[in-house]
């Protein structure tokens, strides 16, 4: 590993005036570009044909800039192309990408990723795929190329609202139909929601090949609550981690069980930290350069991590001799806490303030994956300007004060600090925080086991899970395997056949608890909700990952409470033993609690969680962990009526079931 450090780049500091390095920056804010001694952008780079021929269009560099109530919106313009690319191809015997430049205009199509070639899915041949940093109020528009021959695909941009713009959200078959190989699809919508977000691939397993990046809609400090509390907000700290295999996920499922790294798992091989790393293969380390943060000393730098990973492992981030100040969760504002790592998992925004006040040189950012991955960790390195790139010490970092600990008694670990104990930043929806609310719902996570020899039956094709075990499952969400309509529900709901559409509320009688169609549970414009939704999956260790689409919801209450054999918190609980509790009072609401919209649900817990439901459309609800969604972890939300939506945009394309009537040749 030693070897690595010396071929970091040498750090000058900013643009080599040295009595900038010590002096403490503090009107400096949003984005620098070469930042601390990094090489300029080639705004070259940035340009194509739509924005030379359009000039009204603003390209990604022009748009990732600091934020002012004064600054005038941007039409922000950017061209994904996806492919199939190899990991380690020969473009890296000509480049290396760094992170901070190449991020935002790429001019080096080599993939590194953890040093172990395969084939991947990329954006422009980038991984993570291109980043999109704008202010609130601009319009976002943004052309998918796909040239997957083999797949059609769609991507989600998570923590986005899409409020008037629903047909943008991209979840195949609810706002859209796949963007079919070979073809162009324009998203266009507002960043009318700041905070750091994400995009991903939402089709399939693509995501966890891949298709993945940062997506940052910055406010004004002034609107910010805690714009006090940082110094710099720059496009270089935004950090999106993922987990990484040595293959292409599809190998992995189904037929594959969660455990294990191996041929036999669903497990990661590796972790990512901004798409670079090392691991351990074929007896060796790979040389791969680390990612490399440059900060200014003496500094109060915001950094904006995004938790990409698609597997069920929590990760955990710590920064050698820095406290982390939280001050946001998924675009939600927080009241300050001072911690030393975070916990996050699938889907997971943390923003938080590090202040340079150590000595200056290098310090190990260590990112640690947790229960099945917990032989799994990668360290990136906090670089202080123009300091030495030794690293001090090896020494093992101590995990400090916890945020977001999974499967702990959150009430009585003071180092330890459940997100249920965060505090709004922000006023809260009076409507939230009455005793009751208009509509409440209990959704149970779960699976089923099947019975080998009625699934693999001639004709049978139901989703499945994990072949090569005894065991063989599919997953439910409020008692139903999700299932795919053929035709968006958003703009082609009559389409679908009769029976594809179900309500969970309102089962058939012939689905005993384990339908399988596709969940669409109706809210009425407005009303306020809750939701609780309780763990029984009766999976040990597991703290499943659930993301709301179109909404931040607000978290009430958590708990991990004791089964109901009162013996200890792993038993499994059912969503009539919290019913039970609530008649109890054991379930305690706090009504300002922090808004999130990716969740960890307590193992063998609940959590609570409330909503306004004032942005109408098909909202998807599911677990983040990507084979949990493919094994049918899902549900849509309907909110309010058809009419309350845009009209579907002018030659959106379709899709569906091809059936015309069979000619009868032998009667006619
Ligand atoms: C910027 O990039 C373009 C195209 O990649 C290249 O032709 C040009 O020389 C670059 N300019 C600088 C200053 O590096
Ligand atoms: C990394 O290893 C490969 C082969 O294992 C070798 O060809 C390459 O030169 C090494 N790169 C560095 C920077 O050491
Ligand atoms: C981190 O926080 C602890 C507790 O407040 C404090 O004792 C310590 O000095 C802080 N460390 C740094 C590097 O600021
Ligand atoms: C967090 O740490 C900073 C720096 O050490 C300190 O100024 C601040 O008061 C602390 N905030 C809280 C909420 O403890
Ligand atoms: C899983 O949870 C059990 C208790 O439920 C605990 O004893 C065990 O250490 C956990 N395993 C991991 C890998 O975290
Ligand atoms: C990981 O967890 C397993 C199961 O709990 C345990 O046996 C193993 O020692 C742990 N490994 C590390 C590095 O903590
Ligand atoms: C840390 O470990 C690396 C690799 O094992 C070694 O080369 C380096 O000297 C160590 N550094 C310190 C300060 O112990
Ligand atoms: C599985 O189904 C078969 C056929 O219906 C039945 O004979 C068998 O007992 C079942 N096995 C279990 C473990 O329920
Ligand atoms: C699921 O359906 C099968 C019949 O296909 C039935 O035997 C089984 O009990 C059902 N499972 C649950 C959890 O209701
Ligand atoms: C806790 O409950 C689980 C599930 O009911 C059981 O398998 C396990 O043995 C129990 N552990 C202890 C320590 O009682
Ligand atoms: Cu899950």
């Amino acid at each position: 590993m030693h070897s690595t450090w010396k071929i970091f780049l040498i750090f000058m500091c900013f643009f080599g005036v040295k009595s900038q390095c010590s002096k403490r920056t503090k009107s400096v804010t949003g984005y620098v570009p070469g930042v601390a001694g990094m090489s300029p952008i080639n705004e070259t780079n940035c340009l194509n044909d739509v924005i030379l021929e359009n000039p009204f269009l603003s390209n990604p560099l022009e748009c990732a800039r600091p934020c002012s109530e004064s600054g005038t919106p941007k039409t922000c313009y950017y061209h994904f192309v996806i492919e199939r690319y190899p990991v380690q191809s020969a473009a890296c015997g000509l480049c290396t990408p760094d992170t901070a430049t190449n991020s935002i205009c790429a001019d080096c199509q080599c993939v590194p990723a953890d040093g172990v070639s395969r084939m991947a899915l990329t954006i422009n041949r980038m991984m993570p795929g291109p980043s999109i940093q704008v202010c609130l109020g601009d319009l976002i528009v943004v052309d998918v190329t796909n040239k997957i021959a083999e797949d059609g695909i769609t991507i989600h941009w998570h923590g986005v609202f899409q409020k008037d713009y629903q047909y943008y959200d991209g979840v195949p078959f609810v706002t859209q139909c796949p963007i079919v190989a070979g073809s162009t699809f324009r998203y266009q919508y507002a960043a009318n929601n700041p905070g750091t977000h994400f995009y991903h691939a939402h089709t399939g397993l693509n995501k966890m090949d891949g298709v993945f990046g940062t997506l940052v809609i910055r406010t004004p400090r002034e609107q910010d609550p805690n714009g006090k509390y940082f110094d710099t907000d720059y496009s270089s700290h935004v950090v999106i981690i993922s987990d990484w295999m040595n293959e292409e996920s599809t190998e992995r499922f189904p037929g594959r069980t969660a455990k294990g790294t191996g041929p036999t798992g669903q497990i990661p091989n590796s972790l990512l930290i901004n798409g670079k790393g090392q691991t351990n293969f074929d007896g060796s380390t790979t040389n791969t350069s680390l990612e490399v943060i440059t900060v200014e000393p003496n500094t109060r730098h915001r950094f904006r991590l995004i938790n990409s990973f698609c597997s069920v492992c929590p990760g955990q981030i710590t920064i050698e001799g820095h406290n982390l100040t939280v001050i946001e969760t998924d675009g939600q504002p927080i009241k300050p806490i001072n911690v030393t790592s975070i916990v996050s998992s699938a889907g997971e925004r943390y923003d938080f303030v590090v202040e340079t006040n150590q000595p200056p040189g290098a310090y190990r950012i260590q990112l640690r994956g947790l229960q099945l991955c917990n032989e799994t960790q990668q360290l990136g390195i906090l670089q202080y300007a123009g300091a030495s790139n030794e690293l001090s010490t090896n020494e093992t970092l101590s995990s400090g004060i916890i945020l977001n600990p999974s499967g702990v008694d959150c009430d009585n670990n003071p180092e330890e600090i459940c997100i249920s104990k965060l505090k709004s930043g922000t006023p809260i929806d009076e409507g939230l925080t009455q005793p009751e609310t208009d509509l409440q719902f209990y959704i149970p996570i779960g699976f089923i086991n099947y019975n080998i020899s009625e699934l693999f039956q001639p004709n049978r094709y139901d989703t499945f899970s994990s072949a090569i075990s005894t065991a063989v499952s599919a997953a439910t969400l409020d008692g139903i395997i999700y299932a795919s309509a053929p035709s968006p529900l958003i703009s082609q709901f009559s389409d679908n056949p009769s029976d594809q559409v179900c309500d969970s509320q309102n089962l058939p009688p012939k689905c005993n608890g384990n339908c399988t169609c596709t969940n669409t549970l109706k809210f009425p414009l407005y009303s306020t909700v809750e939701i609780i939704l309780v763990d029984s999956s009766e999976l040990p260790n597991i703290s499943h990952a659930f993301h709301m689409h179109g909404y931040a919801y607000r978290v009430i209450s958590m708990g991990q409470p004791l089964g109901p054999n009162l013996d200890n918190q792993s038993s499994t609980i059912s969503v009539d033993y919290v019913k039970q509790l609530d008649k109890n009072g054991e379930i305690k609401r706090n009504f300002d609690g922090p808004g999130k919209d990716t969740l960890a649900v307590p193992n063998n817990g609940y959590a609570v969680l409330r909503v306004r439901a004032n942005n109408p459309g098909f909202w998807f609800f599911h677990c983040h962990f990507i084979y949990h969604q493919a094994s049918g972890m899902e549900m849509v939300f309907n909110v309010g009526e058809q009419k309350d939506l845009p009209p579907v945009p002018p030659n959106f394309p379709k899709c569906g079931n091809f059936l015309n009537p069979i000619k009868d040749i032998l009667r006619s």
